[in-house]
């Protein structure tokens, strides 16, 4: 009777297991085995530059002469600097309380606008000097990525859900439910908008998502793992996750780095074979 018990059990977990596994699987594009290969990208590394390993990357951006804008996280560690790309070296920082946690950041004509991760708010800064405008109230749950196209801010966050905000009011104007061939995609992080898409490093892994901002659709799939790989060879300090991507629109350069990376890399894309 007891030995009927425990093979029921068992029974019932491995029905269980066997139902989670392929519905997360069925749930996250990024790990389905059936992407066309037409839809996918591997990297190749053109420069590699040094990053502050202390930068706990949130927010990625380039805005010209080879200068960088760049939000960092981390209560007590939260910041907003202005970078030389080819350095590494913060030319310009401001510091934020100890309460915020710094998250995504865009620049829009000299306003660089930031998000914060859990309150709901965020921040105006100069792009000359860093000094604080103003602090405003975006309708995002959460804050996580922030990009533009020149006319609306595209938000995130860490649902499957990008968000479109008006930079006048700060009021979300439209929402979409980003998908892969109609399979929701989750943890959108930091944005960037490259070639009329936006551009999503999915958190916790080693990919970026290519969306369509008209319909919220997936039309493919960066992946970066070879980045880690190569940090990983000679590490002196812990890493985390991939996060921050910048492009240069006249020079046409894609830069990608890492929350604590202590490198930062122009890379190119190729589709893969
Ligand atoms: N996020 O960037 C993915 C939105 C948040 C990452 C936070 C990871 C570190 C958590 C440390 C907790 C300190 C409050
Ligand atoms: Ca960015």
């Amino acid at each position: 009777h007891y030995r009927k018990i425990s093979a029921l059990i068992f029974f019932i977990l491995v029905v269980c297991l066997v139902v989670f596994f392929s519905n997360s699987s069925r749930k996250e594009g990024a790990f389905r085995s059936d992407v066309p290969s037409n839809q996918l990208y591997t990297v190749e590394v053109i420069n590699e530059f040094p990053h502050d390993p202390d930068a706990f990357t949130q927010g990625l951006l380039y805005a010209e002469n080879d200068t960088l804008f760049e939000s960092t996280g981390m209560n007590g560690a939260s910041s907003v600097r202005k970078v030389t790309l080819q350095t590494g070296k913060v030319k310009a920082i401001q510091r934020m309380p100890y309460s915020d946690f710094g998250e995504g950041l865009t620049l829009l004509g000299d306003r660089l606008i930031q998000v914060t991760w859990r309150q709901s708010t965020g921040y105006i800064y100069d792009r000359h000097n860093l000094s604080k405008f103003e602090k405003f109230r975006h309708g995002m749950p959460d804050g996580w990525g922030l990009a533009t196209d020149g006319k609306v801010l595209f938000g995130s966050d860490g649902s499957s859900t990008l968000y479109q905000i008006d930079p006048q009011t700060m009021k979300v104007v439209k929402k979409q439910i980003v998908n892969y061939q109609g399979d929701e995609v989750h943890r959108l992080n930091e944005l960037e908008y490259v070639y009329d898409e936006v551009w999503a490093n999915v958190w916790m892994t080693d990919c970026i998502a290519r969306i369509s901002h008209r319909d919220g659709s997936v039309l493919g799939w960066i992946l970066l793992h070879n980045l880690r790989e190569g940090l990983l060879h000679n590490l002196k300090k812990q890493i985390d996750v991939l996060n921050g991507i910048a492009w240069d629109r006249d020079g046409d350069r894609l830069f990608v780095t890492g929350k604590w990376w202590p490198k930062l890399y122009e890379i190119k894309l190729h589709p893969l074979k």
